[in-house]
């Protein structure tokens, strides 16, 4: 319409002919503007050609529209697809193992001493002597952070390390110093059974190994073992050392921080 009225006012001063030429001039100049989709992630068809942002070829090389749909790396430090959330952070990953493991463990040990009574400690070949050892408890809770690596163990999916922060010896009275149910620093891993089930593996300083420990079972909130098995107890004195003394119950609880 604004067209239309300007040829005709124009009309009244030139000829004809002038006007059509200037209105041929307008048609070149609206066909010389470049539209474009100017964003491609507005949800609009900024260019009005039917294709509303990577569907408008405008898009192809739109890292917006280059990127996966879904983050495809869960441990690489990168968002794959631009959606601002990385790695675990992004519900992609959910569903990753690499997700599934806190970022520190609570754990507590309870060691159950229930002594058999009197232990026979044969001091020669025909003489023996009475031991009696009380039953005890001996208990530890500490918090351990996730581990920078997985410390050698190349079976573990997640290893955890720190201090015993915590501990109550009951059975150090009982069977000495020389026997710890609890060491003073955890080395522990995990490593995925099921989404009730984990494999708890330890680090024995002394041996300079990594062993399968326990198997966890999710109980609740928490992941628990419960294990028994008689105690032996090495008595130098003793010719028939090592000497059972008792039934042992470990219970290891490990609740994810
Ligand atoms: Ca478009
Ligand atoms: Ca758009
Ligand atoms: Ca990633
Ligand atoms: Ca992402």
């Amino acid at each position: 319409m604004r067209a239309a009225s300007r040829c005709l006012s124009l009309g009244l001063l030139v000829a004809l002919g002038a006007c059509s030429g200037g209105d041929d001039g307008d048609k070149v100049d609206d066909s010389a503007v470049e539209r474009v989709e100017t964003s491609c992630t507005n949800n609009q068809d900024d260019d009005v050609d039917g294709l509303i942002d990577c569907d408008d070829d405008d898009c192809a090389a739109d890292p917006v529209c280059l990127a996966p749909d879904t983050e495809t790396a869960c441990e690489d430090g990168v968002d794959e697809d631009l959606d601002t959330l990385t790695d675990c952070d992004d519900p992609d990953c959910d569903a990753e193992l690499t997700c599934i493991w806190p970022s520190e463990l609570q754990v507590e040990i309870e060691a159950t001493l229930t002594s058999h009574g009197d232990v026979e400690c044969q001091i020669t070949s025909d003489t023996t002597v009475a031991y009696y050892f009380d039953s005890c408890v001996t208990s530890a809770t500490t918090v351990l952070p996730k581990a920078a690596s997985d410390l050698g163990c190349t079976s573990c999916d997640r290893v955890y390390a720190g201090p015993v922060t915590s501990t109550s010896d009951g059975c150090a009275a009982t069977l000495g110093d020389e026997v710890r149910f609890v060491p003073s620093s955890l080395t522990l891993g995990l490593v995925f059974g099921s989404e009730t089930s984990r494999e708890l593996w330890a680090y024995d300083g002394e041996a300079e190994a990594w062993t399968q420990a326990t198997t966890l079972t999710r109980d609740a909130n928490a992941w628990v073992s419960v294990d028994e098995e008689e105690l032996l107890l090495e008595l130098p004195d003793c010719l028939n050392s090592p000497l059972t003394i008792g039934s042992l119950s470990m219970t290891v609880t490990v609740t994810d921080g």
